[in-house]
């Protein structure tokens, strides 16, 4: 299933109906008081948080959503009934900007959360509601008020509290699929994972997501910046998680950490102060363990937030779901 984190779409919501201009028809009364009734309302279009969606797909194959109009006023002193609203269900993490002004309208996160898009214009008032004592019989009623109208930019940026960033191949599908339940794709090449995987992880009582985001560093086969793209889907997290390939020589091993960092940094400078902790993963292979405390007294990084893990084994995961936890409670960074 392809994943769209952008979308632009036009809302519209209904008009209100028209007021009735109508006079009481009785036998023997030629013409009588005023009876024309008030219209409906319009509907509104509303945005609505459903946290069965993570995606924006749906708005690829609909972009223009109208909620109807009003209801005429009717004789009788009949009043036309309001249309119903039109309810859009987004993903939580969805934020709306106005599509002409770019303004932020509205970042809607939790269950239920909700945004009026477009208000339903009102029902116009019906002949009747115009009877004075000087003017027993009208003859206007209003028209119904046309519904708002805009274009917005939906843009979605995951919840997640937890993000797992490294090179392409470092292995964070793999430790993703080993904390939790979630089962990305995984392969011995490069950019197998081309779109954000949410993976929910229970430990010591405590229930988090984390985030495998796909590879940083561009191939040669992906047009120029589209791995950065995904890199906003860190902006709502906590902690990183910077997951290292230790069965490269320890010299590759820290250029790697190093490259992520300044790639991190370019994109969205204020993941660097977000709290980190570095994961040397394939403990499994030999001469890993060398490799990897070799790059970390490299990169000068402090011992107590590296872990050495095998993602494949299990080696070493009790001890990093303890420090993600933990991770969780820490303060940015200063800068
Ligand atoms: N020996 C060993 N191999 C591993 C380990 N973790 C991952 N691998 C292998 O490394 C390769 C890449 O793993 P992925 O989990 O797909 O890597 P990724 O970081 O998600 O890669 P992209 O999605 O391309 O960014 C696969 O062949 C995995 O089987 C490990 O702990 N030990
Ligand atoms: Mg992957």
């Amino acid at each position: 299933m392809p994943f769209i984190d952008e979308a632009t779409i036009t809302v519209r919501a209904g008009d209100g109906g028209r007021g009735c201009v109508s006079f009481r028809r009785e036998k023997y009364v030629p013409r009588g008081g005023p009876d024309g009734g008030n219209a409906g309302n319009g509907g509104s279009v509303i945005l609505r948080v459903s946290p069965n969606l993570s995606t924006l797909l749906d708005f690829r194959y609909r972009k223009i959503f109208k909620a109807k109009r009003g209801q005429h006023g009717m004789g009788k002193n009949m009043h036309g009934r309001n249309a119903p609203d039109l309810v859009i269900p987004v993903p939580p993490g969805t934020t709306v900007t106005d599509g002409k002004t770019g303004e932020l309208l509205a970042d809607l996160t939790r269950e239920d959360d909700q945004f009026l898009a477009a208000a339903g214009g009102r029902g116009g008032r019906g002949n009747a509601s115009f009877a004075t004592s000087t003017n027993q019989a009208p003859d206007t009623a209003q028209p119904g008020i046309p519904g708002e109208e805009r274009t917005l930019v939906l843009t979605l940026k995951l919840i997640a509290q937890i993000g797992l960033v490294g090179l392409p191949n470092a292995g964070k599908s793999t430790l993703l699929s080993r904390i939790s339940r979630a089962r990305p794709k995984i392969a011995d090449y490069p950019f197998t994972t081309l779109s954000p995987v949410l993976g929910v992880v229970s430990h010591n009582d405590e229930e988090f997501v984390v985030a495998d985001l796909p590879g940083l560093i561009e191939g040669a086969h992906r047009g120029a910046g589209l791995g950065h793209r995904f890199l906003k889907h860190a902006e709502r997290t906590e902690g990183l998680v910077h997951v290292l390939d230790a069965a490269r020589p320890a010299d590759e091993i820290a250029r790697a950490c190093r490259v992520v960092r300044q790639e991190m940094g370019k994109f969205l400078p204020e993941l660097a102060a977000r709290p980190t902790l570095l994961v040397f993963n394939k403990m499994d292979l030999p001469g890993a363990r060398e490799a990897a405390e070799r790059a970390r007294a490299e990169l000068n990084f402090p011992e107590r937030d590296a872990y050495y893990i095998s993602a494949a084994t299990g080696q070493g995961i009790r001890e990093l779901l303890n420090g993600l936890v933990a991770l969780r409670r820490r303060p940015p960074y200063e800068l």
